[in-house]
């Protein structure tokens, strides 16, 4: 049997970068997002050229409703979650707090604090009633410092720090382990929709250094998975080496 690993957000970046490198590793894979399409040709596609299965969800993990309704729907041989990667997430905006959009406020609290906790209260009882499993929370450098014109995004990362610790506290005398993978820059479509569609701005933050790949996150959230069961990464910051800090890019 195939372990099964649950990866919000995996209609781009590193969210698809890890349903690859998970359907190589023989993971069976419940994929969620919001856009259909993409999942149902990631789904087509990964079951073609892996012995997986794929089972896709397509909601938006800021209505809770749906997100209870979604986790609920799966049949009863997909609750057997292993791994759950809590990725999906955005910025929106840069911009300083007196200049902010409320618009965007809302969008990056409601998805990358409440949506993830909203995917992780309906996914745990299943862990918790098989006495084990992984939670993978993608935090990030802007979690750990923050920079100019961050402000919002960066507290919901300081958020998502803050919930991995809460969790891990919660679900140790469950023999669930809980992990904050924390990246700093890595191209994909995350400045694009930081800047609303702006894709040559977006394209100018990664101008002058080599950022991460998404392959690159997901290979250390796929090793983080590998370690014995007596072991665990709390926390870990992978980050370009151009880049010493959230805000210092060394750029040629
Ligand atoms: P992408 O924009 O490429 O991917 C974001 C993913 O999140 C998409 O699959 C998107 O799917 C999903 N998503 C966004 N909003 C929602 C929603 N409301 N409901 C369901 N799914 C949603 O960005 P990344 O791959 O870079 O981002 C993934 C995670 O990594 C995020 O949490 C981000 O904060 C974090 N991160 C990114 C870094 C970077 O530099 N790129 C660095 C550090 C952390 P869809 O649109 O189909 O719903
Ligand atoms: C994404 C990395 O530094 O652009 O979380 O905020 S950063």
């Amino acid at each position: 049997m195939n372990k099964i690993t649950l990866i919000t957000g995996a209609t781009s970046g590193i969210g698809k970068a890890c349903a690859l490198h998970f359907a190589q590793n023989r993971h069976d894979l419940i994929l969620t997002g919001r856009r259909t399409e993409r999942l149902q040709e990631l789904m087509t596609a990964l079951q073609k050229e892996y012995p997986v299965r794929v089972h896709t969800l397509a909601f938006d993990i800021r209505d809770r409703r749906t997100t209870e309704t979604a986790i609920a729907s799966l049949p009863a041989q997909w609750k057997n979650i292993e791994i759950l990667v809590n990725n999906a997430g955005l910025a929106s905006g840069l911009n300083t707090v007196q200049d902010g959009l409320t618009d965007d406020w809302e969008k990056m609290i409601d998805t990358n604090i409440k949506g993830l906790l909203y995917v992780s209260r309906a996914v745990l009882p299943f862990m918790i009633a098989r006495g084990k499993g992984h939670v993978i929370n993608i935090g990030s450098i802007a979690g750990k410092e923050v920079y100019p014109n961050g402000n919002v995004y960066c507290a919901t990362k300081f958020a998502v720090d803050a919930l991995t610790k809460g969790m891990r506290i919660d679900l140790v005398q469950h023999g669930i382990k809980v992990t904050q993978i924390a990246p700093g820059a890595v191209e994909t479509e995350f400045s694009v929709v930081r800047f609303h569609g702006d894709k040559q701005r977006a394209k100018g933050v990664y101008q002058g250094f080599q950022p991460l790949r998404a392959e690159d996150v997901a290979e250390v959230v796929y090793y983080a998975t590998t370690l014995p069961r007596h072991a665990n990464i709390n926390d870990l910051v992978l980050m370009p080496t151009s880049q010493a800090s959230a805000a210092i890019v060394h750029k040629v």
